[in-house]
């Protein structure tokens, strides 16, 4: 199939499995073209069948907001007739199923292009639900052809929070478990707790930094904080407060996340709310056990006692008693890292998810 995905080409979860995604489809044999305003920071461009169409965005002293959706439309439809395009699959609803929804219409008269929309959380969660947004979210959602949640979590809530009628398909996230692998040797050193996130208020950084107090008062531990974001400066300021600057490291954003994965222990995600939970699965699949909170999708993927743990959102002092647990026995470490191992090969690997989307896309297309 020739299919275009647009997405959010930044750090951010909705940008990271649409990339995946298309990557994942390239191999297969389909064409792959990217229409968005920048490469996406994953994606290898040199694949074969992987293509990248830049939106660009003219601005004029008139307007005060250019109008990028509108931009995004006519890229979108100029693209489709070009390159004869099957289907648009968009990821993360606002602005891009609005502008799909405008391309199909541009095109009404020539070419059949039906658009699938892929919920991704807070699309819905947040600025779905914004009364400024919420018609046009509501609209376009519905207006697709295809609709897929990445948890049914998110299913509900988009039915429940946005009055959504159409049939929400659920293909859960995915993740390629050649790539991310268990690691042949265990790391040199102290133990590694991971974080890693856009450093959101909703990704709740500075629990981190709480939680590695807390273990470090009886074990020696450091945290890696992996990616950026607004909230940086407080857990920088919070690591001082605590005395534990020097046992965290803020690497920065990282391109290569499945080469830095293995090296750690335990993953953190302490967010108040995760749709899913990407980066917990990325760390299962390399058999880093983790502590997460026990919000929307994320009992989804993780079993609290076998494959990882779930806690409240803000009891740091829960988490880290869970660190605690895993990282004082052996024997409880080596059965929940293979466990989640096992949940991200079983139930989650590319190879599963990925004929799902090829089998819906056929249905929406009608091939
Ligand atoms: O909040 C983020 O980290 C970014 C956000 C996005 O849409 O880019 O991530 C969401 O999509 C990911 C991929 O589908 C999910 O794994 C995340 O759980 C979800 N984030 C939230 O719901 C907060």
């Amino acid at each position: 199939m020739k299919i275009g995905i647009t997405c959010y080409p930044t750090y951010g979860g909705s940008g990271i499995v649409a990339t995946e995604l298309g990557m994942e489809l390239a191999a297969r044999g389909h064409e792959v073209h990217f229409i968005t305003y920048a490469n996406p920071i994953r994606l290898d461009a040199g694949l074969p069948r992987i293509y990248y169409h830049e939106v660009e965005v003219s601005t004029y002293p008139l307007f005060q907001y250019p109008p990028y959706d509108l931009a995004l439309a006519s890229r979108m439809a100029e693209i489709a007739e070009w390159q004869n395009l099957d289907l648009l699959h968009v990821h993360y609803a606002i602005p891009h199923s609005a502008s799909a929804y405008l391309a199909r219409g541009i095109l009404q008269h020539s070419r059949r292009l039906p658009y699938v929309t892929t919920l991704h959380g807070t699309d819905i969660t947040l600025v779905g639900a914004d009364r400024s947004y919420l018609p046009i979210t509501r609209f376009s959602i519905e207006q697709s052809d295809g609709v897929t949640a990445i948890s049914e979590h998110l299913r509900q809530q988009t039915v429940d929070a946005l009055g959504v009628k159409s049939d929400i398909r659920v293909i859960h996230n995915f993740v390629n478990c050649d790539l991310y692998r268990m690691p042949r040797t265990t790391h040199d050193g102290r133990p590694r707790l991971l974080h890693i996130s856009n450093f959101r208020e909703v990704k709740r950084v500075t629990d981190c930094v709480e939680v590695l107090a807390h273990v470090r008062a009886e074990v020696d531990c450091e945290l890696w904080l992996a990616g950026d974001g607004p909230d940086r400066g407080a857990a920088e300021r919070l690591a001082f407060q605590l005395g534990v600057h020097d046992h965290v490291r803020f690497l920065g954003k990282q391109n290569h996340i499945e080469r830095l994965i293995p090296q750690c222990d335990v993953l953190l995600l302490p967010s108040s709310m995760e749709s899913f939970g990407l980066a917990a699965l990325e760390a299962m699949a390399c058999g880093v056990i983790p502590v997460a909170t026990r919000v929307g999708g994320i009992p989804e993927l993780v079993t609290h006692g076998v494959d990882g743990f779930l806690e409240d959102v803000g009891d740091t002092s829960a988490q880290a008693k869970r660190v605690i647990e895993i990282l004082s026995s052996g024997d409880l470490r080596t059965r929940m890292k293979w466990a989640a191992r096992d949940t991200a090969e079983g139930r989650f690997c590319s190879t599963k998810i990925i004929p799902r989307y090829e089998a819906y896309y056929r249905e929406v297309a009608g091939l």
